[in-house]
């Protein structure tokens, strides 16, 4: 039976195979739901860089740029890290490269993958079909903060494995990590999160509403992939929409 795990940080992605597996980078508060917005709301590509100077370089090409640090829009770039921002129509056919504290971190960090692919709560039920209908083991890279796990992007990758429950085997603990943390917060996402360290950091700067959308299941049915170290729309699920 193919296997699943769980990688709670970035930092800890070299304990972790991801060599022929399907990478799932994680980072619901807000990169990946940001990611997932754009590419719905039809963008044309995503390039995740690491830094600041990469995003700036690769603007001069004639891309959007997009960065954020510390939760907050870096002046002198196009767009920030709020999905809002990406259900634009001006933006449609647009390509964008993007830079984030954690998730374009986590993104780079992926490279070994056979495939690599974007999930969010947004388009949760996109990512479960992909990865049934696929062949290979997977790894469920979470963004995290700075190095340290969160809760959000754990409580996601518990909500896949339970889902996927009956198609794959695990043997790690991270897996267990998330998955019971999934059990004690799914009823109420929200209310368990209240006191995590991120959605503090939003609420500071006012911007609850992107935490409550970015907790919303299947707003979207579309499946960001890179291709090319491009991120674009995976056409099969995007063709059924
Ligand atoms: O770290 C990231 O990649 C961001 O998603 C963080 S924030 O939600 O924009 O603060």
């Amino acid at each position: 039976m193919r296997k699943i795990d769980v990688c709670l940080s970035p930092e800890m992605v070299h304990l972790h195979k991801t060599e022929g597996k399907i990478v799932v980078v994680i980072d619901i508060l807000r990169a990946t739901s940001c990611m997932t917005t754009a590419i719905a709301n039809g963008i044309n590509s995503i390039t995740a860089v690491a830094t600041l100077d990469e995003c700036r370089e690769l603007g001069k090409t004639g891309c959007k740029t997009a960065a954020e640090r510390d939760g907050s829009k870096v002046e002198g770039f196009d767009l920030g890290n709020s999905p809002f921002s990406y259900q634009d129509p001006a933006l449609k056919g647009k390509d964008i490269v993007f830079t984030t504290t954690n998730g374009t971190q986590a993104i780079v960090k992926s490279k070994g993958a056979s495939e690599i692919i974007i999930g969010s709560f947004l388009n949760f039920s996109s990512v479960i079909s992909y990865l049934r209908s696929q062949d290979s083991d997977v790894l469920l890279h979470c963004a995290g903060w700075k190095g340290k796990m969160n809760l959000e992007d754990t409580l996601f990758a518990g909500a896949v494995v339970d889902a996927l429950k009956g198609d794959f085997t695990h043997d790690e603990d991270s897996v267990l990590t998330a998955l019971n943390l999934y059990y004690t917060a799914k009823n109420d996402m929200m209310g368990f999160l209240a006191n995590s360290s991120h959605v503090h950091r939003l609420k500071g700067l006012g911007i609850s509403k992107d935490i409550e959308f970015c907790l919303t299941k299947d707003v979207y049915n579309v499946l960001p992939i890179i291709k090319n170290g491009k991120m674009v729309a995976l056409e099969e699920i995007s063709s059924n929409h």
